[in-house]
């Protein structure tokens, strides 16, 4: 008995969660906002991904939300890049859901005229557990693991693997070092998901980027 009941709370929650997704994916259909949510583990590379991205894109419009269980440290990096960023805390919480982004997006209307904004990035907190089943609307979900975490990163969490629209195995200049094939990685990733778009890329040397690139922002 107990148990259906917490089953029950956790389907109402996801189901409320896709209900307010629905909501904000109008809301930047309204403003011709295409939205990007940037999903994986801690130190995998999202913040040095979405930097990289707005640096080689000058003549995009973007503006981030920059989630984070307690700390400031994202929103201010992204904030050097003098693009309108909102940092979002979970507290205790492993994910962002799609209550938390409106309250950004009412935030980020505040720093800029939403209707000016081509790309939102939304940096989800790091985990490669929990964003999977609290979509936040966005039109693309990203994934990025990196080759230090090793070859058996992607088959370990099928679920997020299988949730990603593009994924990014990140870091392959590392890859030798770590003793890991970055091909049984992407492959890995492919036999998952294999409506996934998948880009082997090292966002420190640049390798791999402009496809990437092409396939979110082109
Ligand atoms: N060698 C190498 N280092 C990288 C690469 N991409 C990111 N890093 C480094 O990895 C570390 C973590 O990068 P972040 O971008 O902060 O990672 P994150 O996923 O945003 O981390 P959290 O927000 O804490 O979950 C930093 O020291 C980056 O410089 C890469 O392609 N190669
Ligand atoms: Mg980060």
């Amino acid at each position: 008995m107990h148990k259906v009941e917490e089953v029950d709370v956790m389907e109402n929650l996801i189901e409320a969660n896709r209900r307010l997704a629905e909501d904000v994916r109008r809301l930047l259909e309204d403003h011709g906002i295409k939205g990007i949510e940037v999903m994986g583990s801690i130190g995998s590379g999202k913040t040095a991904l979405v930097e990289e991205l707005i640096k080689r894109n000058p003549d995009v419009s973007f503006a981030v939300l920059a989630g984070d269980v307690v700390s400031d440290y994202d929103e201010e990096r992204y904030r050097k890049l003098n693009v309108p960023v909102v940092g979002l805390n979970t507290g205790r919480e492993c994910h962002l859901d799609a209550h938390l982004v409106e309250h950004g997006l009412e935030h980020l209307s505040e720093e800029v005229d939403l209707n000016d904004v081509d790309v939102l990035f939304v940096e989800n907190v790091g985990n490669l557990v929990c964003p999977t089943d609290f979509p936040l609307g966005m039109h693309e979900r990203v994934l990025v693991v990196s080759a230090t975490e090793g070859e058996d990163v992607i088959p370990k969490h099928p679920a997020i693997v299988k949730a990603a629209d593009v994924i990014v195995v990140n870091k392959i200049d590392l890859a030798e070092a770590c003793g890991v094939d970055v091909d049984a990685l992407v492959e890995a990733a492919e036999e998952i998901n294999p409506s996934a778009d998948v880009f082997a890329v090292s966002v420190k040397t640049g390798e791999g980027l402009e496809g990437l690139e092409r396939r979110l922002l082109g």
